[in-house]
């Protein structure tokens, strides 16, 4: 079943007071210094209120244009000005897009999310990409891109080709921000999550943990997003992945309990929305992955590939799934059918 959140009140048990948007920086740290089993009891129960418990959302990537992307941002491997070894590709040709999104499909996938190392595209790449948004769903896919800064027009022209999700993330706090780049603002972030809205695309947005920010950065990184006028569909919370060439490398790794905490204070404050362990499943523990489902987390990213770096093979996710009894969330054609089957029952 789809997410429970948008349903009326009273059938499902979802209550809209879950849905706030007016988060006090006290009450979020307050979350965050809560006794652990007491977090992770009141995300699950919330997290039950609104979704169905043990299914998850599967998300496959695919790098469209790699490299040399002309921005700072500190955690990046594609970022022209580090040494990182990525090798730079242009736009990739439709042809591969559609076959890596067919054998995505294949895989188990529901959606497909296109990422390209732009700081903004051009109006001419949005006519390219547009188009493999247009072929991607024509798999029964959903589609989602990240492509960095978009106008208003373009966001329009995407939403236009049935574009579903824009991944578009605030990645810290507004003060932390500009320790991690320098070449834009957090404002300029939050123009492009308007413009997004405002073209009726359903917003994926979230951050990047273990960049040497404090609790209180993600506090108010999670308090941002929860305060919006809506809450993003969608919200990645990624464990920095460090890269050797780029300045983050080499910093101390995050606490793993306090990554928990941040999915945990994510599903509290965010009822309604998927909640993605993304980045740095590679490098956690099955143990440390349980518990982040157990913390309201309800989608990954699924396939062998990030952008530029390493995921868990398909075999390692098959059997963790087992492990935990999770199941996949169906696509929108096995919902379809699933939905005419309840019909012809009822
Ligand atoms: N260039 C576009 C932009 O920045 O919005 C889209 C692609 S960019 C690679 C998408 C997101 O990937 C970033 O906002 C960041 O949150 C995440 N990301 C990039 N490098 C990462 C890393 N090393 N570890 C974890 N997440 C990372
Ligand atoms: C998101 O929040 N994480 C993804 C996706 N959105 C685009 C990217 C993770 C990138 C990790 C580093 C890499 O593979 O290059
Ligand atoms: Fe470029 Fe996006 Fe990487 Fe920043 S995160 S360097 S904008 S690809």
């Amino acid at each position: 079943m789809k997410n429970k959140a948008n349903s009326v009140e009273g059938g499902l048990g979802v209550q809209h007071s879950d849905l706030r948007h007016d988060w006090s920086p006290a009450e979020v740290l307050a979350l965050f210094g809560a006794p652990f089993n007491d977090l992770l009891f009141r995300a699950q129960e919330l997290h039950r209120r609104h979704f169905e418990a043990n299914r998850v959302q599967l998300s496959t990537l695919l790098s469209i244009k790699t490299g040399a992307c002309p921005e700072d941002c500190a955690y990046c491997p594609q970022s022209a000005r580090y040494h990182t070894g990525v090798k730079a590709e242009p736009l990739m040709d439709l042809g591969t897009v559609t076959a890596a999104a067919r054998a995505a499909k294949e895989q188990g996938a529901t959606r497909f999310c296109m990422g390209a190392a732009w700081r903004a595209p051009k109006d001419r790449d949005i006519e390219k990409v547009a188009d493999m948004v247009r072929e991607v769903r024509a798999l029964g896919l959903e589609t989602c891109l990240t492509l960095g800064m978009l106008k208003p027009e373009q966001a329009q022209r995407l939403s236009d080709a049935g574009l579903d999700y824009y991944n578009h993330n605030l990645d810290t706090s507004a003060s932390y921000y500009k320790e991690i780049i320098t070449t834009r603002e957090y404002g300029d972030r939050l123009d492009t999550l308007e413009n997004v809205r405002a073209a009726g695309i359903k917003v994926c947005c979230g951050g990047i943990v273990g960049m040497g920010e404090s609790r209180e950065d993600r506090a108010e990184l999670l308090r941002t997003l929860a305060n919006l006028p809506q809450h993003p569909e969608s919200v990645p919370i990624n464990n920095l992945v460090q890269v050797e060439g780029t300045p983050l490398k080499g910093l101390p790794q995050l606490d793993p309990l306090e990554f928990v905490r941040t999915i945990a204070v994510a599903r509290v404050l965010m009822p309604g929305a998927y909640v993605r362990l993304s980045a740095g499943r590679s490098e956690m523990s099955d143990e440390l992955q349980a518990l982040c489902f157990l913390a309201g987390a309800n989608s990954i990213f699924y396939g062998e590939k990030l952008l530029t770096t390493g995921n868990p093979q398909h075999a390692r996710d098959k059997a963790l799934f087992e492990r935990l009894g999770l199941r996949a969330e169906a696509g929108v054609e096995a919902q379809s059918a699933c939905d005419s089957e309840a019909r012809a029952q009822a």
